[in-house]
C-alpha cells in the first residue's frame, strides 16, 4: 500500500444471484465504497443498493469475529482451539452412542455464494455420514431441480431465459426489480427487460402483485396464488387444440408429445380461468403469441416454486417451451456452461430419481440427498433410533426461513448439541452451543460455482481476497475443513491442511486417470495461494474452456482469471442438446411417470373452490437479503417495509385502514402485523414478507433489533409440501385476518 493508503479493487459481489463487478476504493484496511465496475465483462456498472454497502456490511461492528460458547444463559468468545474441542465433545459422544442418523444438518443460502460451501461441504457431508440432510433449497427451488431431472436426466440442468435474444419472455412468480434475478444470473435484469422493449419485444408478468417488475411489464396479469399449473396446463392444451405446437430442431429429441396432449386434455382454458382467475381469452391469447413470436421464452421463479404443485409448475414451463420450439434455441431458453465443468463425452445417463431412502418420521421421500426442511422438527422432536440429536447449520437461519418457525425453535431448544458456522448471533445461532464466524467477505476469494451455470451469457471470473485474514480470524474452508477432521475422528486439533491436500489429491487423481498422466506432474504445475484456489484452478484447466493442463495454450486458468479482474467473456449461449441430457433415452423426456402421477392430483384440484379464504403470499424488497442483511444501517432506514398488505376492498370487509394492527391466523400460528392498504395485491390475497421477526432475547443485532418486523414463517405450514419435490409451500397459505387495533 505504500504511501498512498487508497486504492481500487475489483471483485464479484456475493450478495446476490446477479453476479455483479464491483469497484472497490480502499482506505488502508477498510473499504470507503463500492460502486458498479464499468468494464465488468457481465454487469457493465451495474449495483444495487445491497451491492453498494459491501463495505458496511463487511465492517458491521455486531459481525463476529471470535468463536462463541454457551455459558448458561448467554454466549462468551473463546479461542478457536477451545471452540473446537467443544464441538468434538458435543458431537462425538452423541455419533458414539446413537450413530450418525442422531445428527442433522442444515445448509443455509449463503452457501451458494461461498467457494466454502460449493467445495468443502461435500466432505463434510460424506463425513457425518447422516442421512438428516437439510437446506434452504427445500423452502426455494427443489421443484425446479426435480422437474429438470425427470425432463433432461440432470436435476443441474437448468435452462435459463435468453433474456438477450428473445422477443417475448414470459414471466411468473418473479419479481427482479426487486430480487435481480433467480435461476437466471443476469446483472441488471431490469436494464435487460427494458432491452427486450427497446428492440421491439415484450414482456409479461404472471402475479398476484402488481410488482415494480409488473410495472414496467407491457402486460401484468394477476392470478390466484398456487394456481400457475392450471394456467400454464391451459397454454398447452391451446397449443394442441390449435395445432400450434412446434418443436423446431427439437424434433427427434423429445420424447411424450402425444402423452402432454392427453394430459392436457381436461384443461381447457375455460375450466383453468375459473381456478386460476387468468381470462379465458388471455390464456388462449398468451399461448398464440408464445407460439407466433419469432423467439419466447416463459421463465417461472418463487411464486412457482413455494406452492404445492411447484413441481408440475415447474416442469410446466419447460414443457411450454418445448412446445413452441423454444428450448435451447437463442432466444428461448438455453443450458448455460460454466468455466469450472465439462461437456459430457456422449448423451445419456442413468436418469433422475427420487426416494432413494426417507424420512424417519413422515415419510418422505429423499430428494437429491437430502430431506424437506419442513420435516426438520419432526425428526428433532420425535423419540426413537435416529432422533436427531445434535444439529449443524451452516450459514442458514431456518428459524425465520422455515415455515412454522415457532415449533421448530422450540425444537431446537430440546437438542444435546448445535453447533453453527455463522458471522452473526442471530434468532437461529442464539440456539447453538457453539458458533463459528468466519472471516468477512473482504478476506475470501470469490468464484461464482453455483451462478456461473446458470448467467445468461457464459462468462467467468474470480476475485482474490481483498484483505489478507485478521489476527485470530478463520477462514470458512479450514472451520469447514477442522469440522469434517472432527467428524472423521481426527481430532479436534488436527490440521485443515490434512483435508486440503486430500481434496487436491482426489481432483488431481480423477483428472490424471482421465488424460493418463501422472498427478505429481499436474500437481506442479497447479497454481494458487489458497486452497480454494487451487482446486479452483484444477477445475478451470480442465473445464470447457480449459488450458488443459498446457493442452490448450490461451485456455481458462486461475492466472487467466487472476489477470482479468472485469471477468471474461465467454460469449452468448449455445445450444447443448443431446450433450447436456442425461436421460436414459437420451431425449428430453416430457412425461416422466411420477410428473404423470401428480397430475392427477391436479386434476382433482382444478375445480376445488376457495372463495371465503384470504390467501398470504410473500414478497422481496431491493434493500433486503432474506434474513441476513438488516444489520446495515443503509438498507433498513426508512419506513416500516415489514407490513400485511391488504386490497382495499379486504379491507373494508374486515373493518381495517392502513395503519391499523391486524391478527393474522394461520394453522400454525398467529402474528400481529401493520396493515398497509393497497390495490397492489388483488382481492383475496395479503402479503408479508420473510426474513423479519428480530429481536428476540440472545441476539446480537442492535440494528435489526430496532426494526424487528414479525416472522411470516409463523404462518407457513410444515404440513403443506410440494408433493414431488418435499419443498415447503410458502405462497398461498389460508389465513384469518381480524383488526388488532390501531397502531
Ligand atoms: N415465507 C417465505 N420464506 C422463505 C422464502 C420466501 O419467499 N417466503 N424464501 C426462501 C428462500 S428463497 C431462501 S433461499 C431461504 C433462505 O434461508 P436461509 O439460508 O436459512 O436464510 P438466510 O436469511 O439466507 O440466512 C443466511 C444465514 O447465513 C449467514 N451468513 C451470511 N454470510 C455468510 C457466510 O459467508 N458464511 C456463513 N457461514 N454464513 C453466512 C447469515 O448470518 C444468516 O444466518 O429462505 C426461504 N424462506
Ligand atoms: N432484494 C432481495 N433480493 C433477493 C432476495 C431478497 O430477499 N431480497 N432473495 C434472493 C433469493 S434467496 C431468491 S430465491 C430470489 C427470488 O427471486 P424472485 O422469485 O424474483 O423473488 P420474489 O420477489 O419473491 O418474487 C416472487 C413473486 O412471486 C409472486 N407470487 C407469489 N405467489 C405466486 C403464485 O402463486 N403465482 C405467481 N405467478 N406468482 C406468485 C410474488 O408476489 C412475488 O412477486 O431473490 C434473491 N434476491
Ligand atoms: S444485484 Fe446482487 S450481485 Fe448485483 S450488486 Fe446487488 S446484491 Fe450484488
Ligand atoms: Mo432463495
Amino acid at each position: 500500500m505504500g504511501d498512498d493508503p487508497t486504492r481500487t479493487a475489483y471483485r464479484t459481489c456475493p450478495l446476490c444471484e446477479a453476479a455483479c463487478g464491483l469497484e472497490l476504493t480502499v482506505s488502508g484496511d477498510r473499504i470507503s465504497s463500492a460502486r458498479g465496475d464499468r468494464e465488468h465483462v457481465f454487469s457493465h456498472g451495474f449495483v444495487c443498493p445491497k451491492g453498494a454497502t459491501f463495505g458496511e456490511l463487511a465492517a458491521d461492528p455486531d459481525r463476529l469475529r471470535r468463536p462463541l460458547v454457551r455459558r448458561g444463559a448467554g454466549h462468551e468468545e473463546v479461542s478457536w482451539d477451545e471452540a473446537f474441542r467443544a464441538v468434538e465433545a458435543g458431537l462425538r459422544p452423541i455419533v458414539e452412542r446413537y450413530g450418525p442418523q442422531a445428527v442433522a444438518l442444515y445448509l443455509g443460502n449463503p452457501n451458494v455464494h461461498t467457494m466454502a460451501g460449493g467445495l468443502y461441504l461435500r466432505p463434510l457431508l460424506r463425513a457425518v455420514g447422516t442421512r438428516n440432510i437439510f437446506s434452504a433449497s427445500t423452502v426455494d427451488q427443489m421443484p425446479k431441480h426435480v422437474s429438470c431431472g425427470y425432463l433432461y436426466g440432470n436435476p443441474l440442468a437448468i435452462p435459463v431465459p435468453d433474456v438477450d435474444r428473445t422477443d417475448l419472455l414470459l414471466i411468473l412468480g418473479a419479481n427482479p426489480w426487486e430480487s435481480n434475478g433467480s435461476l437466471a444470473t443476469a446483472a441488471d435484469l431490469p436494464g435487460r427487460l427494458r432491452a427486450i422493449q427497446a428492440r421491439g419485444g415484450r414482456f409479461v408478468v404472471v402475479d398476484p402483485r402488481r410488482t415494480r417488475t409488473a410495472q414496467h411489464a407491457d402486460e401484468h396479469l394477476f392470478i390466484r396464488p398456487g394456481t400457475d399449473a392450471f394456467l400454464l396446463f391451459g397454454i398447452v392444451h391451446t397449443l394442441f387444440a390449435e395445432g400450434l405446437t412446434d418443436l423446431g430442431g427439437l424434433a427427434g429429441h423429445v420424447t411424450g408429445v402425444e402423452q402432454v396432449e392427453e394430459l392436457a386434455r381436461d384443461f381447457t382454458p375455460e375450466r383453468v380461468s375459473a381456478a386460476c382467475d387468468v381470462p379465458v381469452e388471455r390464456i388462449r391469447g398468451l399461448a398464440r403469441e408464445l407460439s407466433a413470436a419469432p423467439t419466447a421464452a416463459v421463465y417461472g421463479r418463487i411464486g412457482t416454486c413455494t406452492v404445492e404443485f411447484g413441481t408440475l409448475t415447474s416442469w410446466l414451463v419447460d414443457v411450454v417451451n418445448v412446445l413452441t420450439g423454444n428450448l435451447d434455441r437463442p432466444g428461448g431458453v438455453m443450458f448455460p456452461l460454466a468455466a469450472h465443468l465439462r461437456p459430457q463425452a456422449r448423451p445419456g445417463g442413468k436418469g433422475f430419481r427420487t426416494g432413494r431412502w426417507h424420512s424417519r418420521v413422515r415419510g418422505l421421500p429423499e430428494v437429491m440427498g437430502e430431506l424437506p426442511v419442513a420435516t426438520l422438527a419432526d425428526e428433532i422432536e420425535t423419540p426413537g433410533d435416529e432422533q436427531v440429536r445434535a444439529f449443524v447449520t451452516v450459514a442458514g437461519n431456518p428459524v425465520l426461513s422455515t415455515p412454522n418457525s415457532e415449533r421448530l425453535a422450540r425444537a431446537l431448544d430440546g437438542l444435546e448439541f448445535m453447533v453453527s458456522v455463522d458471522p452473526y448471533l442471530n434468532e437461529t445461532t442464539r440456539h447453538a452451543d457453539v458458533v463459528l464466524p468466519p472471516t468477512d467477505p473482504t478476506r475470501k476469494g470469490h468464484y461464482d460455482f453455483s451462478f456461473l451455470g446458470l448467467a445468461v451469457r457464459n462468462f467467468a471470473a474470480y476475485s482474490p481476497p481483498v484483505f489478507p485474514p485478521e489476527p485470530d480470524s478463520m477462514d470458512e474452508c479450514d472451520i469447514l475443513a477442522r469440522l469434517t477432521l472432527i467428524a472423521k475422528g481426527a481430532g479436534a486439533g488436527a490440521s485443515p491442511a490434512i483435508l486440503h491436500d486430500g481434496l487436491l489429491d482426489e481432483a488431481l487423481a480423477k483428472v490424471a486417470a482421465a488424460a493418463d498422466c501422472s498427478a505429481d506432474d499436474l500437481r506442479a504445475q497447479v497454481s494458487g495461494d489458497h486452497p480454494a484456489e487451487r482446486l479452483l484452478d484444477v477445475a478451470l484447466r480442465t473445464g470447457a474452456y480449459g488450458d488443459g493442463f498446457g493442452l490448450r495454450p490461451g485456455g481458462l486458468s486461475l492466472a487467466r482469471l487472476l489477470d482479468a479482474p472485469h471477468g471474461i467473456d465467454l460469449g452468448p449461449l449455445r445450444p447443448r442438446i443431446p450433450e447436456v441430457l442425461r436421460t436414459t433415452s437420451a431425449t428430453v423426456e416430457l412425461c416422466a411417470p411420477p410428473i404423470v402421477a401428480d397430475v392427477d392430483r391436479l386434476r382433482s384440484a382444478l375445480d376445488r373452490r376457495h372463495d371465503d379464504d384470504l390467501v398470504l403470499i410473500g414478497r422481496r424488497h431491493l434493500r433486503s437479503n432474506n434474513s441476513w442483511m438488516h444489520n446495515v444501517p443503509a438498507l433498513v432506514k426508512g419506513r416500516d417495509r415489514c407490513t400485511l398488505q391488504v386490497h382495499p376492498t379486504d379491507a373494508a370487509r374486515l373493518a381495517l385502514a392502513d395503519g391499523d394492527r391486524a391478527e393474522v391466523t394461520s394453522r400454525a400460528g398467529a402474528v400481529n402485523a401493520r396493515v398497509e392498504v393497497t390495490d397492489a395485491v388483488m382481492p383475496g390475497v395479503v402479503s408479508l414478507p420473510h426474513g423479519w421477526g428480530h429481536g428476540v432475547p440472545g441476539t446480537r443485532l442492535a440494528v435489526a433489533a430496532e426494526h424487528p418486523g414479525v416472522n411470516s414463517n409463523v404462518l407457513t405450514d410444515e404440513l403443506a409440501i410440494d408433493r414431488l419435490s418435499g419443498n415447503s409451500v410458502l405462497n398461498g397459505i389460508p389465513v384469518a385476518v381480524k383488526a388488532a387495533g390501531k397502531n
